[in-house]
């Protein structure tokens, strides 16, 4: 941390001072005539509420950060000392000419928001809570031109619109998740991924840690998982796997960027690559061989084998003990080979198991056959708008998050022509993955049941950094908006725009995304 001594830090708060009675004097002055200032619309998600006061504030080279929260400070001064050149040191607490505080931001703003208030000489962000001043840090450098995210240093000038934001999320939960089963990929490209997705306010990165084609994470006590489920991948590759010190550097890294990470294991189907690992775990004693094809429902943990709940009590409790976010989710999807009752009664020990390790869990809404935990919360992934079961359940109390795969899922092909990806929940460009409401989409379960919306990002088809990004942008920026933004700023024509000034930005930041013919990309996109 850069601290200044106390000394300068009075200084340029008194600085500070003379710089906003100036700014205050310069808005006081009435301009007759002129039209009422408007932000533009580049921000996305679409803030709960803008006003403008047309102001221009301006980053120069002596500009500092003054934060009450070290790592968001840091975060903010490292993208735009890369692209400025300026020095931005970053001091604890007081003001500066960015000042990130801790206290006095509305109390609407609630844990997750951010007050934002630009002038002519000092951007402040307000949150009660870190997660906000990250939050408004995003907004902020959507503010700023789109060099700021580049690489290299380019000239300016670095202006942001004046005005208040004021802005908290609909939903709590935004999630994306990255299936690492089907093709393995390492830590740094899930860290990349990481800082791709917090642009857009994404808050939970569900990694899906286990399925037919490959096991991804040590387990001390089942050593063959990942040495040996994990050494293949769709296709016959290599796979591999994190250890659990790679893991919990996934963690880390997620959380300094108030990202939350939810580990799956998913179970009783999707389990080839364990039952391959251990003869033991098959209801017939004989392992199968490993998978490398995409076929899916054929796998079943042995439900009535004793030492199926041996397993997964160790493979959850290594896996609680490493993850600080408060779920793990238990996948359950597709267990065609299971048995109805069996498949109940299977996820019901689950779920005593996972709570018995102080977590909550998270299944696929195929769950909702079972008898669910009050804590229990259900990812909805079909392509329908009913679901008997899962409306029971949310009638009942159960949270839902949302994935329709006809429109959240980022492995489905955009159009015909798309490459990569799967056609099974259909096509899905800009305006199919923006055109719904997460909290009025299945009957029964309404705005109050829903935790929030996630997409997912299955991997069967996707194997380099470049595949992750050009599947997820620019459709995982509408997830993040349905999730952000409150309903009444959804607007297809708006979003469209707003989508379209990211086009440089992701440019700038070697990011390779779709260029969907339904946004008018700007020059230099
Ligand atoms: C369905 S939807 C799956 C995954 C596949 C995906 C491919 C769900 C919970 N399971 O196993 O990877 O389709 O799109």
């Amino acid at each position: 941390m850069n601290r200044i001594p106390n000394r300068r830090r009075s200084f340029a708060s008194a600085a500070l001072l003379v710089g906003l009675s100036c700014a205050a004097y310069l808005v006081a002055t009435p301009d007759v005539g002129a039209a009422t200032p408007t932000f533009p619309n580049v921000v996305v998600p679409a803030p709960v509420s803008e006003t403008a006061d047309g102001t221009t504030f301006t980053l120069s080279s002596g500009a500092a950060i003054a934060t009450d929260v070290a790592d968001v400070g840091t975060y903010l001064a490292g993208i735009l000392r890369t692209s400025t050149g300026f020095a931005l040191p970053v001091s604890q607490g007081g003001t500066a000419t960015i000042t990130l505080s801790l206290s006095g931001a509305p109390a609407s703003v609630g844990a997750q928001g951010y007050q934002l208030v630009t002038s002519s000489s000092s951007v402040v962000v307000r949150a009660n809570q870190p997660a906000g001043l990250f939050a408004g840090v995003q907004t902020l450098l959507q503010l700023l031109p789109p060099a700021v995210m580049g690489s290299a240093v380019s000239s300016g000038p670095w202006t942001a619109p004046g005005g208040t934001i004021v802005d908290y999320p609909r939903f709590t939960y935004r999630g994306a998740m990255l299936d690492v089963a089907r093709h393995f990929f390492t830590v740094a490209q899930v860290e990349r991924y990481i800082d791709e997705i917090a642009l857009y306010k994404i808050n939970y990165l569900h990694l899906h840690l286990s399925d037919d084609q490959g096991w991804r994470i040590t387990i001390n006590s089942w050593p063959n998982l990942a040495v040996y489920g994990g050494s293949t991948e769709v296709g016959g590759g290599a796979g591999g796997y994190y250890t659990q010190s790679d893991y919990s550097a996934i963690v880390a890294y997620a959380a300094s960027r108030y990202m939350t990470v939810v580990p799956e294991i998913d179970m009783p189907g999707h389990t080839n690559a364990a039952l391959a690992s251990y003869a033991q775990l098959n209801c017939n004693g004989v392992a199968p061989n490993l998978y490398t094809g995409t076929k899916v429902g054929f796998s079943s943990l042995c439900v009535p084998l004793a030492l199926t709940y041996t397993f997964i009590d160790q493979v959850i409790g290594e896996l609680a003990a490493l993850t600080p976010g408060p779920y793990i989710h238990i996948g359950g999807d597709e267990a065609s080979s299971t048995t109805a009752a069996d498949y109940a009664n299977f996820i019901n020990q689950a779920q005593q198991i996972v709570a018995a390790h102080g977590k909550t869990v998270l299944g696929w809404h195929d769950i909702a056959k079972a008898t669910l935990l009050p804590s229990t919360t259900a990812q909805f992934w079909d392509t329908t708008t009913t679901n008997p079961p899962l409306a029971a359940a949310a009638a009942n109390g159960t949270k839902v998050v949302m994935s329709p795969a006809n429109h959240a899922y980022l492995d489905m092909k955009y159009t015909r022509k798309t490459k990569l990806g799967q056609t099974w929940a259909g096509l899905i460009d800009v305006d199919t993955a923006y055109g719904w409401n997460p909290g009025a989409y299945l009957s029964g379960v309404g705005e109050s049941s829903v935790l929030g919306v996630e997409a997912p990002l299955w991997t069967e088809t996707i194997v380099t950094s470049a595949n992750i990004e050009y599947m997820a942008f620019p459709r995982l920026p509408a997830i993040a908006e349905l999730g952000w933004s409150p309903w009444s700023t959804h607007d297809q024509t708006a979003f469209h725009a707003r989508l379209g000034a990211q086009g440089p930005r992701w440019k700038d930041m070697g990011l390779g995304y779709f260029q969907s013919t339904q946004i008018t990309w700007p020059a230099g996109s």
